[in-house]
């Protein structure tokens, strides 16, 4: 089944610079989560899961680890009207380079999506973790007969000013919006939420940066080539002539659009009952499959610790932590509250040995490590004995091989940090 109401688009990102060094040398929708997909395969799975399956990706730069990603991943039947397009910021007569934002990027590409038939355009951000079901959403459009319809969730003050914060009248009618508020605004931004959500402090009612607008409208919005931003310009200045509707949703959902929120995560996954739930055989987050052998474990205590394919695991012990794709981990290593992204392809053993000769570090982490508070970015060579221990004494700072973000040290991908090395 393919919903032919519905076109997905899918923004990819800006520049990424929030989830700097991640997106150095790739696109933000090709960033590594949870050990063995992509970002993007999230709203990808979430639309496929609610039969939208012509979808763009809307992103930057196009890096080659995307493309190969959805290349091999969404393979539909050539029978079937299903397709998932990379759309990258493209240099034309008429436009510069860059996406200026997220309007300007879906303006820019506008072009390739009135190519297809569809009435409702189906907006989402790129960077979030959240299993929806996309057809109450445009169920509840069509019924109301609304214009615009924007997901939202209550959210506590703290969060409230990093959002797009609104207020609806009683048939859930949008009347009021304000892009990421002061907090000295707040007070007049409150709404009447249920009272397990007033009990959580969660009062202020926040856009998810998921939208769908009728075809027709969303073009004719996008006329006006000043607008740049849908949360900055087109919601607001849209609410006092069209109908934009509040879609309320409960679940769990979490922006995942720097570093810290990032990697809080990726970590969540480990939890007894993660809020996140990737055992739901319903709602599978899908991905590559990738013909990957067992991962090999021997003499490692694993506490809270989710552990990919293709695996050689020597440590003495691993807790709290995501180990992704063909990680390779040293004899009585110990790591800690750290995601381990993995490697893209294996060593040969002589690739190996060769290192081992001339005392370099090959890929993976080496023997007798000590690995806190970290994200190890793909294809790194740590050496033994290395110790990296991550946490708030650490200030934020920038080296050849890492960074420092909120405590938590990010190895960039591909580096080699030697033996003995500490941070
Ligand atoms: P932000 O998340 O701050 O707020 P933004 O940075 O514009 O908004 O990102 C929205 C999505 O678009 C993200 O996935 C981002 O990667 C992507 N994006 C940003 N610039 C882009 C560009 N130039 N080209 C392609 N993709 C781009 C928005 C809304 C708020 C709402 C929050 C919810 O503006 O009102 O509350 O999302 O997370
Ligand atoms: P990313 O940095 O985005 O995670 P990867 O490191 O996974 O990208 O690389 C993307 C693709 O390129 C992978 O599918 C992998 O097969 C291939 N690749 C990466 N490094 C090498 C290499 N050294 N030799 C051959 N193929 C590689």
């Amino acid at each position: 089944m393919v919903n032919k109401k519905v076109l997905g688009i899918i923004l990819g990102g800006g520049q990424g610079s929030r989830l700097y060094p991640l997106t150095e040398s790739r696109s933000k929708p090709a960033v590594p989560i949870a050990g063995k997909y992509r970002l993007v395969d999230i709203p990808i799975s979430n639309c496929i899961h609610s039969e939208i399956k012509r979808m763009f990706v809307l992103t930057q730069f196009n890096s080659a680890s995307l493309n190969k990603h959805i290349k091999n991943t969404y393979n539909f039947s050539i029978f079937s009207d299903a397709f998932v397009d990379i759309l990258a910021a493209e240099q034309t007569p008429e436009n510069k380079t860059w996406f200026q934002g997220t309007a300007d990027a879906v303006r820019q590409c506008l072009p390739h999506f009135l190519a297809h038939d569809f009435e409702y355009a189906l907006i989402l951000s790129g960077d979030q973790l959240y299993q929806m079901d996309f057809n109450d959403m445009v169920s509840a459009h069509i019924k109301s007969k609304a214009a615009i319809s924007i997901a939202t969730l209550p959210v506590n003050a703290k969060d409230a000013t990093s959002f797009g914060i609104l207020k609806t009248d009683s048939k859930n009618v949008i009347n009021s919006f304000i892009e990421k508020p002061a907090t000295e605004l707040l007070p007049d931004w409150k709404s009447d939420v249920t009272s397990e959500m007033k009990n959580q402090g969660r009062e202020y009612l926040a856009s998810m940066g998921i939208y769908i607008f009728n075809r027709d409208l969303l073009v004719k919005l996008l006329e006006n080539t000043e607008t740049i931003d849908f949360g900055k310009e087109i919601i607001p200045g849209a609410i006092n002539d069209h109908k934009v509707l509040s879609y309320q949703y409960e679940g769990y959902w979490t922006d995942i659009g720097n570093i810290d929120s990032f990697y809080e995560a990726n970590l969540g996954l480990t939890d007894d009952v993660p809020k996140f739930n990737l055992f739901d055989g319903n709602k599978s987050v899908l991905t590559r499959a990738r013909i990957l052998p067992p991962s090999k474990i021997s003499g490692t205590t694993l506490e809270k610790t989710m552990v990919a394919e293709g695996g050689i695991i020597n440590a003495s012990r691993i807790e709290n932590s995501v180990i992704g794709i063909r990680a390779r981990i040293g004899k009585g290593t110990t790591v800690a509250n750290s995601y381990i992204m993995g490697n893209s392809k294996f060593q040969t053993l002589d690739q190996i040995n060769n290192c081992i000769k001339n005392n370099q570090p090959y890929n993976g982490i080496g023997d007798r490590c000590y690995i806190n508070h970290a994200i190890v970015d793909k294809n790194c060579k740590i050496g033994n004995d290395v110790r990296i221990n991550g946490g708030k004494h650490l200030d934020d700072q920038e080296h050849e091989n890492y960074v420092v973000k909120d405590g938590i040290v990010v190895i960039k991908a591909g580096a080699t940090i030697p033996h003995g090395f500490t941070i």
